[in-house]
C-alpha cells in the first residue's frame, strides 16, 4: 500500500476528493465502510428514493429490472454484497476507489470486469449536484446495467479498446464514446425512448429532460460522429446519442479503431450542440 498520487480531473486544477494514500498501485482500495456517518446513509436513502420514484417510463427496462440488485435502499450498500450477486450474473465485480482515477488504470479495471466505485458520499449540501462521481452516482448510475449480459460485455470491450486507444494516444476519443453512451446514452426500444446512461439515471433533473425535452438534439448512434463530438461536463447535454439495442453498442466496439482515429482526426471536432452532415435525427414520440 504505497499509496498513489491523486488524479486531477476536468480542467486539471481541482485536486480531487478522496483519500488516495490508502489506494493500492492499481488505484483500488477497500470500501471504508466506517467512514459513513448517519448523514451519509440518510443522503443515500433520500437520493435513492427520489431517483427510484421517477425511473418508470424514463429509464430503460433493463435498468428498472436490475436496480433492486443494489440491495436495501436505506443504507449505503456493502460493495462485497453486490459483487457476490454480480459475479453470478455476469462475472463482474465492483471494487472501491478513492475517486476518479487515471484513464489507463480505469480502462485496465474495466478490461478485468472490475468496475471502480468511488466510496465517499456527497455532503447533504451537494444533494442536487456533485461535481465528481460519488458512491451514489457509481452505484445507482452504473452498477445495475452491469447485471445485463450484453451491456456487461460492452463495458469490458470498451475497457480493452481504451487500453489500445491510450497506447495510440487516442484516449480522448474513447472518453467521448464513454460520455455519450455509458454516461449519457439513450436507447429507443419497444417501449420508446429511454435513458441508460449513468449520468442521466443518477440525475434528478436530467433523467426526464433527456427523454422528453424538445430542447436537446437527439442523434442516431454513429461511432465516428460520437468520437468527433465534444462534450460539456457541468450542464445538461446539448446532444444525446440514441442506440437501438445493447447489441448494437457491443458490435460497435468490434472493429479495429485505428482507421477510425485517422478519419476522425482529419474530419475535425464538432461542438456539443451542433448538427453535422449525415446526422440521423431522432424525433420525440
Ligand atoms: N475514474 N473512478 C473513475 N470513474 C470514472 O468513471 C472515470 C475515471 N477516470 C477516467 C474516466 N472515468 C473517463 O475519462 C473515461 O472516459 C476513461
Ligand atoms: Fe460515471
Amino acid at each position: 500500500n504505497q499509496g498513489v498520487a491523486p488524479v486531477t480531473y476536468g480542467q486539471g486544477e481541482r485536486p480531487p476528493r478522496g483519500d488516495y494514500a490508502r489506494a493500492r498501485s492499481d488505484y483500488t482500495c477497500a470500501q471504508d465502510y466506517a467512514q459513513y456517518s448517519e448523514a451519509d446513509h440518510d443522503t443515500y436513502r433520500r437520493l435513492y428514493a427520489r431517483q427510484s420514484a421517477q425511473i418508470e417510463g424514463l429509464a430503460c427496462r433493463e435498468f428498472i429490472d436490475a436496480v433492486a440488485q443494489l440491495g436495501a435502499p436505506d443504507r449505503i450498500p456493502r460493495f462485497e454484497a453486490i459483487s457476490e450477486r454480480l459475479r453470478k450474473a455476469t462475472r463482474w465485480e465492483i471494487v472501491g476507489v478513492p475517486g476518479l482515477i487515471p484513464e489507463e488504470a480505469f480502462f485496465a479495471l474495466l478490461a478485468q470486469r472490475r468496475f471502480p466505485v468511488t466510496d465517499w458520499m456527497r455532503t447533504p449540501e451537494e444533494f442536487d449536484y456533485v461535481v465528481e462521481p460519488d458512491v451514489f452516482h457509481d452505484l445507482f448510475g452504473h452498477v445495475p446495467l452491469l447485471f445485463n449480459p450484453m451491456f456487461a460485455d460492452y463495458m469490458q470491450a470498451y475497457g480493452e479498446g481504451g487500453l489500445k486507444a491510450a497506447r495510440l494516444g487516442s484516449a480522448e476519443l474513447l472518453a467521448r464514446l464513454y460520455w455519450y453512451t455509458v454516461e449519457f446514452g439513450l436507447i429507443r426500444g419497444s417501449e420508446g425512448l429511454r435513458a441508460y446512461g449513468a449520468g442521466v439515471l443518477s440525475s434528478a433533473g436530467e433523467l426526464r429532460y433527456s427523454v422528453s425535452s424538445p430542447e436537446p438534439r437527439r442523434i442516431g448512434f454513429e461511432l465516428e460522429r460520437i468520437m468527433r463530438t465534444r462534450y460539456k461536463i457541468d450542464s445538461y447535454q446539448a446532444s444525446y446519442f440514441v442506440i437501438d439495442s445493447f447489441d448494437q453498442l457491443f458490435e460497435a466496439t468490434a472493429p479495429d479503431f485505428t482507421p477510425i482515429y485517422e478519419r476522425v482526426s482529419r474530419l475535425g471536432e464538432i461542438e456539443a450542440g451542433a448538427a453535422a452532415d449525415g446526422d440521423r435525427a431522432i424525433a420525440l414520440p
